[in-house]
């Protein structure tokens, strides 16, 4: 008895039947719903970027800082999202993966420093149009892998042609130090071929190494802080009168007095 095809009979099967043309429109027809699903959720990205560029731009107009390193986005991929509906056992609709998924839409803004992460979420939430869904603080309540940042879950509008519709976005705001560290271990877990024992010893160790990094961006937050303080500012400027007149007189006075002035019209 034959069993199976041989390839040329495969390849005719395959040519009349899967390549007609009631297939690729039926394949197409099917596409479209989830295309556009996809199309609406980069326009959710595209609006959830701009915001925080906005603030940006603003803290640098203001304060003549930037608190943004960088802003990086990623649609989750097809395999992601298939996973997650396993895994939540969540409906086989479309409907249902858009309600339940909640970070097919993804968006990581990198900060300098841990407290302008706080700040920028605040200033994003406060917009009227952003609607707060749910907030993981996974920097005061860090997961047990030692991970830190913090996860916004928000509505954002995108207008269409004739209807406004909220989309789904998951926003991580981080410090650099926080992401250096997600980053590396990552790729560390991810990595084939480790023996079960030695992934719990790294576990133990990239959590160690997690409490390490929290306390250099500790750190650097109270250096930052102190070289911002009044205080600071104006042993700076006694130092300085210091070295440039260690004597007086009406002349030294006089350069004295335009400096400070100088430096009085730069601060306003
Ligand atoms: P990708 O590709 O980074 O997006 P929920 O959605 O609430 O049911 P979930 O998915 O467990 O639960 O959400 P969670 O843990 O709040 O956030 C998931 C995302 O946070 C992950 O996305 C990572 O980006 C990041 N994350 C969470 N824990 C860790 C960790 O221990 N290490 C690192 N490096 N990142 C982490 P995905 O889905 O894994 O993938």
């Amino acid at each position: 008895m034959q069993v199976g095809f041989t390839n040329d009979q495969m390849e005719k099967f395959i040519r009349d039947n899967l390549f007609s043309d009631e297939v690729i429109d039926t394949i197409s027809e099917n596409m479209l719903p989830i295309e556009s699903l996809m199309a609406y959720y980069r326009c959710a990205i595209m609006q959830v970027e701009t915001k925080f560029k906005v603030l940006d731009e603003q803290f640098s107009l203001q304060y003549d800082r930037n608190p943004i390193e960088t802003i990086k986005s990623r649609i989750k991929s097809m395999e992601g999202i298939i996973k997650k509906v396993r895994r939540k056992n969540v409906a086989l609709s479309l409907e249902a993966i858009e309600a339940e998924i909640k970070d097919i839409a993804g968006v990581r803004v990198v900060c300098s420093f841990p407290e302008d992460i706080y700040l920028l979420a605040d200033c994003f939430l406060q917009q009227d149009d952003i609607r707060l869904i749910e907030m993981k603080d996974y920097i005061k309540h860090p997961k047990e892998s030692g991970y830190r940042s913090l996860h916004l879950i928000v509505e954002v509008p995108i207008f269409l042609e004739n209807e406004k519709k909220m989309m789904k976005v998951e926003i991580q705001i981080r410090s650099l130090a926080m992401d250096f560290w997600a980053s590396q271990e990552h790729k560390i877990r991810y990595k084939k071929n480790i023996p079960e024992d030695e992934r719990e010893r790294l576990a133990v160790e990239l959590k160690e190494i997690a409490e390490e990094v929290a306390a250099i961006d500790g750190r650097m937050s109270e250096i930052r802080a102190r070289i911002n303080s009044p205080e600071y500012q104006e042993q700076v400027n006694a130092s300085k009168r210091n070295l440039v007149f260690p004597f007086s007189g009406p002349i030294a006075r006089e350069i004295l007095d335009s400096i400070e002035a100088e430096e009085e019209d730069e601060e306003e």
